[in-house]
């Protein structure tokens, strides 16, 4: 397995035929089977090892996507998302998908109020990427590009205080005001409502349009070998000419992430091949 942190043209198409895509149809999730094992240098060419790594130190305080606990509704920090399944879990641990557009639709008709809560730009969202303690902006955005398609942009943990978490929500950073909470927690029952499982299998791909699709996965519990060891590795892909830039306060975070760096910055610049412990 290679670890350059260079983007091989196979990926870079993909989510390039993945944001294309997803423009006539509501969303595309790609499934390629555990013989294409031609792809593993490729894939591996990012850093995000999905594992449970609470057995490591300082349990309390890992990050719930490296834990094996449930990760509801939420969008990472890219145009489209490609997840290589290295190892499934033997026991739960299904992704769950569901379309942005699809759940705004069913908010609107229980309750239209619903969606222009989402919209507004009054968010309290924790760790700004310019740096402060918050700063605001909304949970659904239209997209840039086509003006009635709807986008989420959001996890949780940026917006409610986790107590498992190491980094608790600073006091002095507002709460999410009532309408908002029962917004959330619409949104998040209507995405149930709409979910597709996924019922992984080691060597599973999958790419999908981050920005118009959530995910989140169930509870697992690992078995005894690595085989066994849940284990998936998460790519992030920006693609600008079919998604558009993000909302404006999201546009700092997704320069640091895909800003283009020649070969001489790449150097010999590796992503680890192992989870940090
Ligand atoms: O473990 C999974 O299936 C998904 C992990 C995830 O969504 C994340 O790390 O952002
Ligand atoms: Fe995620």
């Amino acid at each position: 397995m290679k670890g350059f942190k260079t983007t091989p043209p196979a990926i870079e198409a993909t989510a390039h035929n993945i944001s294309s895509l997803t423009q006539e149809r509501e969303y595309v999730v790609q499934l390629l089977d555990e013989h294409l094992h031609e792809l593993d240098a490729a894939v591996a060419d990012f850093d995000g090892h999905i594992r449970d790594l609470s057995s490591h130190s300082e349990p309390a305080s890992r990050a719930a996507p490296y834990r094996n606990t449930e990760l509801p509704f939420h969008t990472d920090a890219a145009d489209v998302v490609g997840m290589y399944v290295l190892f499934a879990a033997p026991d739960g641990g299904e992704g769950i998908f569901a379309s942005v557009a699809q759940i705004c639709d069913t908010l609107a008709s229980d309750d239209p109020e619903l969606v222009e809560v989402l919209m507004r730009d009054d968010w309290p969202f924790v760790k700004p990427p310019t740096g402060g303690l918050y700063y605001t902006r909304s949970v659904v955005s239209p997209s840039p590009v086509l003006s009635h398609i709807p986008e989420a942009f959001f996890s949780r943990g940026f917006l409610i205080d986790n107590p498992e978490s190491n980094s608790r929500r600073p006091t002095c950073v507002p709460n999410l005001t009532g309408m908002q909470a029962y917004a959330l927690d619409a949104f998040n029952f209507a995405a149930l409502r709409h979910a597709l499982e996924i019922r992984w299998q080691s060597g599973d791909m999958c790419f999908f349009n981050n920005r118009r699709i959530v995910h989140g996965r169930n509870a697992f519990r690992n078995g005894q070998s690595e085989k066994q060891t849940r284990h998936i590795l998460r790519l992030w892909l920006g693609d600008h000419q079919f998604s558009g830039e993000p909302p404006p306060n999201l546009v700092p975070r997704w320069k640091k992430i895909f800003e283009v760096r020649t070969e001489s910055e790449r150097g010999d610049d590796l992503w680890p091949l192992e989870p940090a412990p």
